[in-house]
């Protein structure tokens, strides 16, 4: 269990309230809005940080965690990801006009990825195969990252300057703050090599967690003009 009053346990608190405090700026942000398009994304939005806030939660009090072959896992974060990530996506996907085809692409590498790094995180046959799955899931990423600076920037491209330009932003900060999750885990508890300490993985996910979700919404969210022209391209 989290032990009370450590460091651990106030990152996770932190990371609980930075997350419901950017889900109330999210609601009061998207309060009174009528257009429906725009509306997606407020609605996209807030889900990705009040299911994000209720993780924290869970491993703030000790319930998202469970011990794997000795070592601390906290499960709640695949829960968190396995919904919030095609989330993030789905806002990017509806900014760049994608098709259907290429949101399903893009939301069934994620899950995949998601999946099998739950898989390596609640592996018990040793060391080789946690790293195993991580390569596997790896290989979803580096596929998920394919789509996305290839077909979806193609589509993007076709819209108006601005939301062009606030898609190019979103989708760099996606490919780098993305790109840590994975290198994060293999250096962390979870691979057992163990190069950091769970204290330390657990700071740098919320500091990820935070940029990736609150950053990404308003920097989504803050130009009505961006949100205008989806709605009226519609
Ligand atoms: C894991 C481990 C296995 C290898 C890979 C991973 C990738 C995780 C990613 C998570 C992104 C989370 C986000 C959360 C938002 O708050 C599962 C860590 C590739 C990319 C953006």
């Amino acid at each position: 269990m989290v032990q009370p009053g450590s460091t651990e346990e106030l990152i996770l608190w932190i990371g609980t309230i930075g997350m419901a405090l950017g889900t109330l700026a999210f609601i009061a942000m998207g309060w009174g809005e009528k257009d429906e398009q725009k509306q997606e994304f407020y609605i996209i939005t807030i889900f990705i940080t009040a299911i994000a806030a209720v993780s924290y939660f869970s491993m703030a009090t000790g319930y998202g965690l469970i011990e794997v072959a000795g070592i601390d896992i906290y499960w709640a974060r695949y829960a968190d990801w396995l919904f919030t990530t095609p989330l993030l996506l789905l806002d990017l996907a509806l900014l760049a006009g994608a098709n259907r085809n290429t949101i399903a692409t893009l939301v069934g590498l994620d899950v995949a990825m998601v999946v099998t790094g739950l898989a390596g995180a609640l592996a018990t046959e040793g060391a080789t195969f946690r790293i195993a799955w991580w390569g596997i899931s790896c290989g979803f990423f580096v596929a998920l990252l394919y789509f996305l600076v290839s077909t979806l920037s193609q589509q993007a491209a076709k819209r108006s300057g601005d939301v062009a330009a606030t898609f190019s932003t979103l989708r760099n900060i996606v490919i780098v703050l993305w790109t840590a999750y994975p290198i994060v885990w293999i250096i962390g508890t979870e691979s057992t090599l163990g190069y950091i300490g769970l204290t330390t993985e657990t700071a740098l996910f919320a500091v990820l967690d935070l940029a990736a979700k609150v950053g990404f919404g308003f920097i989504l969210l803050r130009s009505r003009k961006v949100l205008d022209s989806v709605s009226s391209a519609a």
